[in-house]
């Protein structure tokens, strides 16, 4: 069947994450998610307040997705692509563009974002209490 990947942070898991997630299990028979590790992520210049493995246990949990591996580097994509018999990658259009490169090895797909949600936005509203 058709194997999805997608590849995020997941930080503070919120409907707009879920909404995402749901959407890619529709696009195939097989889901799987790269979570990024904290050591990526601040090579990514993102801090996260959840540590790696409640993320990605989380992520886990969620019916829709049927694998989590981590993501470490921006370099394995075409290597999982390969690893996994991907068919589609497929992530948000704040990356629209940024992942091309995949295109001589599977379907990249960027998909609309849930408005007004962000873990940006959840932690700044946290900070006023
Ligand atoms: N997302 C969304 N709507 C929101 C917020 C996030 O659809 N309101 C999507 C993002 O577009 C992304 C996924 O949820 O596809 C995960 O978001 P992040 O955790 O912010 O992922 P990011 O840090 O952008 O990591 O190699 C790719 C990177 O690891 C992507």
């Amino acid at each position: 069947g058709i194997v999805v990947i997608t590849y995020g942070t997941f930080d503070m898991f919120h409907i707009g994450h879920l909404n995402l997630l749901k959407k890619l299990s529709e696009l195939g028979d097989r889901l799987i998610v790269g979570v990024s590790t904290d050591e990526f992520n601040l090579l990514k210049g993102k801090k996260t307040l959840i540590p790696y493995d409640q993320r990605a246990k989380i992520v886990e949990a969620i019916g829709c997705v049927d694998l989590v591996i981590p993501e470490n580097n921006w370099d394995q994509k075409v290597r999982d692509v390969k690893e996994y018999n991907v068919d589609t990658f497929a992530i948000g259009e704040d990356w629209k563009g940024k992942f091309d490169f995949l295109q001589e090895h599977c379907e990249v797909l960027y998909l609309e974002r849930t408005k007004d949600i962000s873990t940006t936005d959840l932690k700044r509203s946290l900070k006023r209490f």
